[in-house]
């Protein structure tokens, strides 16, 4: 099997500095997150921007001070989100990918967030698709729920989307699909051919899938912005805490964490020439 590919989700949209005080914020805290993530094994960083107050933005601006800041400190794939938070416009949404990211995220469909609703209209995911194809960018396929592995599918066919895609499941956000491994098995029975594929389980289902994932030959996102905790009223202590344990237990299996280039060999993407 493949070299493990982890991803570090290292601030979210929605988790708070009062839930978890090691969440990083501002650009210097996420490129210090990153390049720990990094030097613990992940390969990739998924990113979300914040405002100083904390609140969620995809300003540009903010975005590329943290793309700077990582690219400073590490040699991580940046993922930006074009995800974004709840409520934001699909304007709002785009702009970081103007910044020629290496990754972007790419939302399959709409789903009922906790007690919010995550909208993605069919025609913004096109605007979004061809906006990330443009600039170059590969995207991450992020499946909420079963009905999304189609609608890939069916647009890989159109040719919307090249082949072969980057999934990732997100499974165990309230109103989606559940965190359970029933789930994965059934997502990953539906996978278009060669593509690859990554599990972010939510909350407690985040060590469990991803052992799974380990075993079965996809890939694991951790960090803060899918859970909290390293166990059961334990808050972690940062997120590379996160990404050291998947470490250890992919050494176990045989599958030892991915470098950045190495990752990048294995996504199809172009290794930069050496900053
Ligand atoms: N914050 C969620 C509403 C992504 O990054 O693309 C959406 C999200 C997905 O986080
Ligand atoms: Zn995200």
């Amino acid at each position: 099997m493949d070299k493990l590919i982890i991803t570090a989700a290292l601030t979210g949209a929605e988790v708070r500095k009062e839930q978890q005080p090691a969440l990083p914020i501002t650009p210097q805290e996420i490129a210090a997150d990153a390049a720990a993530c990094v030097a613990a094994g992940a390969a990739i960083v998924h990113l979300h921007a914040r405002l100083a107050d904390g609140s969620p933005t995809q300003d540009k601006a903010v975005y590329q001070q943290i793309i700077a800041a990582v690219r400073e400190r590490c040699d991580a794939i940046i993922q930006v989100s074009t995800g974004g938070a709840v409520g934001m416009s699909a304007a709002e949404r785009l702009a970081p990918l103007s910044l020629a990211p290496e990754m972007a995220t790419l939302s399959m469909g709409s789903v009922n967030f906790g007690d919010e609703v995550f909208i993605n209209h069919p025609a913004d995911i096109a605007r979004f698709a061809r906006t990330i194809q443009d600039y170059g960018i590969k995207p991450e396929l992020e499946i909420f729920d079963a009905g999304m592995l189609p609608t890939a599918v069916r647009w890989i066919g159109k040719g919307w989307l090249a082949a072969p895609v980057h999934v990732d499941f997100v499974l165990g956000v309230p109103g989606a699909m559940a965190g359970t491994p029933e789930s994965l098995m059934f997502l990953r029975s539906q996978l278009p051919p060669g593509a690859t594929w990554t599990v972010a389980g939510i909350g407690a289902a985040q060590l469990p899938l991803a052992v799974l994932a380990i075993v079965l030959g996809g890939h694991v996102r951790v960090g803060f912005e899918d859970n909290i905790f390293y166990r059961k009223g334990e808050l972690a202590t940062g997120n590379a805490q996160l990404v050291a344990r998947i470490a250890r237990i992919s050494r176990e299996m045989d599958r030892p964490p991915a470098t950045p280039d190495e990752a990048r060999d294995l996504l199809g993407l172009a290794r930069p020439a050496k900053r």
